[in-house]
């Protein structure tokens, strides 16, 4: 494509475009950059350039880009039934078939769904759902939900606030009331001179003590990414989980597991929680269950829950595109492709081992404090001194180094300094070793620039 037409497309999005999270006039002055079109592991933006993405979209495209078997499946379902809704006791096969094909990958003893369009309504759903369910049980007063500082859960309201950006959080007073946070389980950032192991359980100490302050007869849940990936692919040290789950065991509350990153496949295991053994009661979900083809999300919600919230009359609750008959049908196609080409067992046996290996070559870079990854995720600290772990005091390190990856055909994510990686579950070891390559220029290209 042409210069002119990028510039039009530029054009369009100053005078007509408000784009997500984004600074308006810093993006104005530069101007946007257009993706056109994309396969397998690649884009290709406007100019022409091909770019390896890293980051499988947002996060999302679990299958790679251009499988056609979902398009057919979105085009048939169009077809056959465009839309109807799951409200007033009516309901389609492509929604009661997907939920019976999401019962059977999830963790033993969730076999219900509850549909949403994406991972910031499965936040907003489970909220009302959990503080429904204490007030079934008698207990309206169980209401507060437990967060964590740094912890992504969306964007409306509920998602906002159940999360802890607190940039987010300065935009328009949030949390809404009943939302507290405690500490993120961040290491290599937070955890100073302690062994990894220590910090783990001195931070989920932190839960017990919260419980204790707000009380246990008013907590109603607490809510965690099994690995926060918004927030830097932050993974928590062996000793944070296991702690975790004994607080909670002995606490009468419910345990929200939001998956909408880690779930389908992106640890190798199907669910984090399946990576960790964490048993939660409820598991919002989103991204990959289409792999970002179309838009959907939902709660995964455990039997005993299931039960209580049969005894609690109308749940007033719902969405008119709660189970979109197209979405439905192709997010059953993208299980399909899942599962038949097993693609999550090949993730853990060969593709995840061997990015992780590759991957770890590159904390010897000068500007690397810790390469840390589980499956396919992974992230890089930069840092201006690899042994005290200081970080520079200049800002942008780690957004300067993101443009030397789009100009190198990359993307990746930077939160910060930290630069994160979440590719397509397909990646191959050949796309892994061009990646490796990518990133290496990246951060050379980086250290000339910071490091003299
Ligand atoms: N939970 C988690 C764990 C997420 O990562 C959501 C909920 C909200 O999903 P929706 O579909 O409403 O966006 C997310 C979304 C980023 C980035 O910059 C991450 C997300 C969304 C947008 C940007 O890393 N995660």
């Amino acid at each position: 494509m042409s210069d002119s037409q990028t510039l039009h497309w530029q054009a369009l999005s100053r005078d007509h475009h408000l784009p997500p999270f984004t600074d308006y006039k810093a993006l104005n002055a530069k101007g946007t950059r257009i993706i056109t079109r994309a396969s397998g592991v690649y884009l290709w933006d406007s100019d022409g350039q091909r770019i390896l993405d890293a980051m499988a979209g947002l996060w999302c495209v679990n299958v790679g880009y251009g499988r056609e078997e979902l398009v057919e499946a979105a085009a048939r379902q169009m077809r056959e039934l465009p839309y109807y809704n799951l409200f007033f006791q009516t309901a389609h096969p492509p929604a009661l078939a997907l939920a019976q094909a999401i019962a059977e990958l999830a963790p033993a003893g969730m076999q219900h769904v509850f549909f949403t369009g994406s991972g910031s309504e499965a936040n907003d759903t489970v909220l009302r759902m959990v503080r429904h369910y204490w007030a079934i049980k008698g207990q309206p007063e169980k209401k507060v939900v437990i967060g964590r500082w740094n912890g992504y859960h969306g964007s409306t309201v509920a998602g906002a606030s159940l999360g802890g950006m607190k940039a987010m959080h300065g935009q328009g007073d949030f949390p809404i009331p009943g939302i507290e946070h405690i500490d993120q389980p961040y290491w290599y950032g937070e955890g100073g001179d302690m062994e990894p192991e220590e910090f783990g359980i001195r931070i989920a100490d932190q839960l017990e003590q919260k419980i204790r302050e707000i009380g246990e007869d008013k907590v109603a849940a607490f809510i965690a990414e099994p690995i926060q990936g918004a927030g830097g692919v932050i993974i928590p040290p062996d000793s944070y989980w296991p702690r975790i789950k004994e607080i909670l065991a002995r606490h009468d509350i419910l345990f929200i597991a939001d998956e909408v990153i880690c779930g389908f496949g992106r640890t190798g295991e199907w669910f984090g929680s399946d990576y960790y053994g964490l048993e939660p009661d409820l598991m919002p979900i989103a991204k990959g269950l289409t792999s970002g083809y179309i838009p959907m999300g939902g709660v995964i919600v455990r039997d005993e829950v299931v039960r209580t919230l049969n005894e609690g009359g109308e749940f007033y609750h719902g969405f008119t595109y709660s189970g979109h008959p197209v979405a439905a049908a192709v997010a059953l196609e993208n299980l399909r492709i899942l599962r038949e080409e097993r693609i999550v067992e090949r993730v853990k046996a060969q593709t995840a081992p061997y990015l992780q290996r590759r991957w770890q070559e590159l904390a010897e870079h000068p500007l690397v404090g810790q390469a840390r990854g589980v499956g396919l995720l992974g992230a890089l600290e930069l840092v201006k001194n690899k042994k005290t772990r200081e970080r520079f005091a200049e800002p942008g390190v780690g957004m300067r180094c993101r443009e030397h990856c789009f100009r190198n055909g990359l993307v990746m994510r930077a939160v910060g300094d930290t630069m994160i990686i979440s590719p397509p579950l397909v990646i191959g070891e050949q796309e892994i070793d061009e990646l490796i390559d990518k990133v290496r220029l990246c951060l050379d290209a980086t250290a000339r620039d910071v490091l003299g």
